[in-house]
């Protein structure tokens, strides 16, 4: 059975376009109201499929943000029976066309967790909006460097497929509850050995929908987040489950790193005051540089190999369609 899990916050003007267009195979419509404010929660039960097994409706009593209303949605489908979970947002802005790319890699069992990457279209800089595009870079580079799963980028898309094994790995009550829950999600599974791959999506844009995104503030927690779940999965997943050196590696790395940020002042303090640059702190704020790159370039490698296994690179295919 196939679930598609549907956070909806203030989605009243689109909810509906979410519902009509689902795809046959989908079996459960598991709707996550958030709290809303509007009409939302009355446009879904007004809706002719409404009462039907098909359409499960769920209202929170709080609004928890969107990691928050996909935790209540996987917990419904773990519990009840579900082989795959996806994930759609209420706003209409996932097509239902790239459903069965997303999960064919996960029904052949060639990977536990799949996710749209909507950044390879080649149309993804001209749809999507500039300060989006760039944040997510961004994140993605970081995201990258956090999970260990190095063949993944566009890490903010919500578009994914869940199997049961990783539904019942995973506390789903210790997600993270906004807008961060994809870049929590992708350590986690990493640290309980999930494979993980993108799937080539459409970026969908001006549907009606309207964020609720700050990027701005965004950029900084999600970035404070994927700093503490970096240094959270080195120690679950290289000193607790299982050892390797690399993290000796980054441990000397950003000891180094450190020490070259101070020769680097002083070379600065001392080159206005004196006018000249002191070779020895010269020679020494190189030194620290070169070995503290070194070195995490090491823990870099040795940690990309380390998750080979569970990263297959993404399949690009032509997503150039007629139909939309
Ligand atoms: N803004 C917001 N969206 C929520 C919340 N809870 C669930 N959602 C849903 O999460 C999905 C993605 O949110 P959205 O703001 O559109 O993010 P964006 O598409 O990345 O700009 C939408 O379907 C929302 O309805 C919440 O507390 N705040
Ligand atoms: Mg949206």
């Amino acid at each position: 059975m196939i679930s598609a899990v549907v956070p909806a916050h203030n989605e009243e003007t689109q909810i509906t376009t979410v519902i009509d267009t689902m795809p046959d195979f989908v079996d459960r419509i598991v709707i996550i109201n958030d709290r809303s404010t509007d009409r939302t929660s009355d446009v879904v039960r007004e809706h002719s499929a409404f009462g039907t097994d098909r359409i499960v409706l769920i209202e929170h009593e709080e609004n928890q943000g969107v990691g928050g209303a996909i935790a209540s949605g996987y917990k419904w489908s773990r519990d009840n029976g579900i082989d795959i979970a996806v994930v759609m947002a209420g706003d209409a802005q996932m097509n239902p066309l790239d459903l069965p790319d997303l999960l064919d890699p996960v029904v052949e069992d060639r990977v536990d967790y799949t996710k749209g990457n909507r950044l390879v279209t080649g149309e993804a800089f001209r749809k999507i909006p500039k300060i989006r595009f760039y944040g997510n870079a961004f994140l993605s580079l970081f995201t990258k460097i956090a999970s260990g799963y190095w063949h993944v980028a566009d890490s903010q898309t919500g578009y994914t497929a869940i199997n049961k094994a990783a539904l019942a790995a995973i506390d789903w009550d210790s997600m993270f509850k906004r807008y961060g829950q994809p870049n929590d999600l992708l350590v986690k599974l990493n640290v309980e050995g999930m494979r993980v791959q993108d799937v080539p999506v459409e970026p969908v844009y001006n549907v009606g929908e309207k964020s609720g995104i700050n990027i701005r503030k965004v950029i900084f927690t999600i970035g404070a987040l994927l700093v503490r779940l970096f240094f959270w999965r080195l120690r679950e997943k290289y000193v607790i489950r299982n050892f390797h050196p690399l993290v000796f590696f980054y441990g000397f790395g950003f000891l180094m790193a450190a020490l070259s940020v101070l020769f680097f002042l002083r070379l600065v303090v001392l080159w206005t005051a004196q006018g000249v640059v002191p070779e020895i702190t010269f020679l020494i704020w190189l030194f620290t540089f070169s070995i503290s790159f070194n070195a995490l370039s090491f823990a870099m490698w040795f940690d990309y190999v380390e998750n080979k296994h569970l990263n297959p690179p993404m399949e690009t295919r032509d997503i150039v369609r007629d139909d939309v």
